[in-house]
């Protein structure tokens, strides 16, 4: 039987599972995708349409990968504008499925801006489908590049102009995808060597939360006695108030990788970047680092025990050998537990009284602190954005289950924190669904309001509503950092609440801190019926506190 090009690609991607597609006019395959009765979400511009498809790949940690549309022919538009987007996951490592639609036969000679070319730097795999009949071989391929090994975006390149093939000669076949394991000979280096450290401490990465191996690695920090430092893409795969969990930021978590003499990696890079940790005095450490992709070993530092395979595998072989080595496991560690709990303690003591604080304009910490009474710690998710609002939280929201909290960023354009509640919200319909963001990053997302309330995706974005653009670190204001542009507009000479309310969603402004918690509970109300809320806190300009080490 013969199909449209575009048509039977649309079918293989419902093959692989795919049962909706973000997307942005225009482009051939929406149209295909019509026809087909493939649902689309059609957002607000092309940076969110990738985003959404990107964030749905994160936040079911690859069971689905995400896939979108954008717009390019010989006029680029769409492409150029998503390459942010594209290239923040490329960044992040995130498997994301983009379609283009490119240029036909005998165009490219008037071609200025070659699409391919320009997205090879940002993406794992660039396809350019160009006869009807391999639609199907491209789709394998980049299924293959989506599903195996180290996780990137792939670009899909389909002309409108490809015509007809045979379904029927040229059938579909999905792909499951591979994974490898690791030398049982490195396993059982790396083991000994953790059992020969004093002071080790488990790093783990967002390798973990692809891998679905959460589990495992709360396992294997208990058979071996070894607290747990996730990063920040990786916050959330191990229950935080576990007695081993050191968190991701704060006094406790930077102490311990202070003070360890080995930093035992899982499903990390290692790679230092401005949001996550860097190792201090690495050079006088044991650097153990367990990860599928040999790119990032002896990358930024110099890797003494190197595991190679995917997480879940390793972690599997790593209970074992501790197990084999040391006669069913290491004897529960008394003094190390009591010291994590004195070191959480002293945590707490620190942010406690900012989190319980009445002052106004209100306390950030004290609508974090109020957001974790609000919340079902077993049944929410919690994003934030760049700036403020994700240092805060993910210093202080204890996260309790996988993807309870999700990080995200190595390079981390405002505006990303919508899109990431949305696709939680398409992903667990039943979970409650919030992203934190500020007054910056609230302006990224304005064009994806109204498509939010179109859809009915109950999600609630918070608003820090500090009236700057405040950023990382101490914060623009004050000594340092950008003193002449961080001021902006502030409530109640604008009001975002209202901007919302204007495109159907719930907003409200919210002054008093003892208003904090009715409100939120109103918003997620209003989110059960499919309504998305923003509350708009009026806030302190108060600053970070918990830095980054070595940064
Ligand atoms: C696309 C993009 N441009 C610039 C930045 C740099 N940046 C990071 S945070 C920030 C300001 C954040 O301000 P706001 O959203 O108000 O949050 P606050 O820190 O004040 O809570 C800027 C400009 C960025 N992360 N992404
Ligand atoms: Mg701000």
């Amino acid at each position: 039987m013969k199909v449209k090009a575009a048509n039977g690609l649309v079918r293989a991607l419902k093959q692989e599972g795919v049962d909706w597609v973000s997307v942005y006019p225009t482009n051939h395959v929406n149209n295909a995708m019509g026809e087909e009765g493939m649902p689309m979400i059609m957002v607000g511009e092309e940076r969110h349409a990738v985003a959404l498809a990107d964030a749905t790949s994160r936040v079911t940690c690859g069971k689905r990968i995400g896939v979108c549309t954008v717009m390019s022919n010989l006029n680029a538009a769409g492409i150029q504008m998503a390459f942010g987007a594209i290239a923040q996951a490329w960044e992040d490592s995130s498997p994301v499925l983009i379609i283009t639609e490119g240029v036909g036969q005998g165009a490219s000679r008037h071609t200025h801006f070659d699409i391919a070319e320009a997205l090879k730097p940002v993406t794992k795999w660039v396809g350019k489908i160009d006869r009807a009949d391999l639609v199907p071989a491209y789709l394998r391929r980049a299924y293959t590049q989506l599903r195996t090994g180290r996780p990137g975006p792939v670009l899909l390149i389909v002309p409108r102009d490809l015509g007809e093939y045979d379904e029927d000669e040229h059938p579909y076949t999905p792909v499951k995808g591979w994974r490898s394991a690791p030398d049982p000979e490195d396993v059982k280096a790396a083991v000994k060597a953790l059992l020969a450290a004093e002071r080790p401490l488990i790093y783990a990465g967002e390798g973990v939360h692809y891998a679905q191996a959460t589990a495992e690695l709360v396992q294997f920090a208990e058979i071996a006695q070894v607290p747990v430092l996730t990063s920040l893409k990786a916050k959330s795969a191990i229950p935080e108030s576990h007695p081993l969990s050191v968190g991701t930021r704060g006094s406790l978590a930077n102490q311990r990788l202070i003070d360890s003499d080995l930093v035992f990696g899982i499903g990390t890079s290692l790679f230092p970047n401005r949001f996550s940790h860097a190792i201090p005095d690495a050079d006088k450490k044991t650097i153990v680092q367990c990860n599928v992709d040999a790119l990032d070993i002896n990358r930024s530092y110099e890797t003494h025990y190197a595991v190679i395979g995917d997480a879940k595998f390793t972690l599997q072989a790593l209970i074992a050998e501790v197990e084999a080595q040391t006669g069913g496991g290491v004897a529960r560690n008394n003094a190390l537990v009591d010291a994590l709990v004195a070191g959480r303690q002293a945590f707490w003591d620190q942010y406690r009284p900012w989190m319980e604080s009445d002052e106004k304009p209100i306390n950030p910490y004290r609508v974090f602190g109020d957001l974790q009474k609000v919340l079902d710690p077993k049944k929410s998710f919690v994003t934030a954005d760049s700036g403020t609002t994700r240092d805060q939280t993910s210093t202080v929201y204890q996260a309790e289950i996988p993807r309870g909290y999700m990080g995200w960023g190595n390079v981390s354009t405002l505006g990303f924190s919508l899109p990431a509640a949305v696709a939680a919200k398409l992903a667990y319909p039943d979970r409650q669904c919030v992203n934190v963001t500020g007054d910056a990053g609230v302006g990224y997302m304005i064009g994806t309001f109204e498509s939010v309330f179109r859809h009915k995706i109950g999600v609630t974005t918070i608003h820090i509503a500090n009236g700057g653009y405040a950023g990382y670190g101490p914060g623009f204001w004050g000594p340092g950092h950008d003193p002449y542009t961080y001021q902006v507009s502030a409530y109640p000479d604008v009001s975002t609440a209202q901007m919302a309310g204007s495109v159907g969603w719930h907003g409200e402004t919210v002054t008093e801190p003892s208003e904090v918690v009715p409100a939120l509970e109103r918003a997620l109300a209003e989110n059960v019926k499919g309504r998305p809320s923003l509350i708009e806190f009026v806030a302190s300009q108060h600053p970070v506190h918990g830095g980054w080490v070595g940064r």
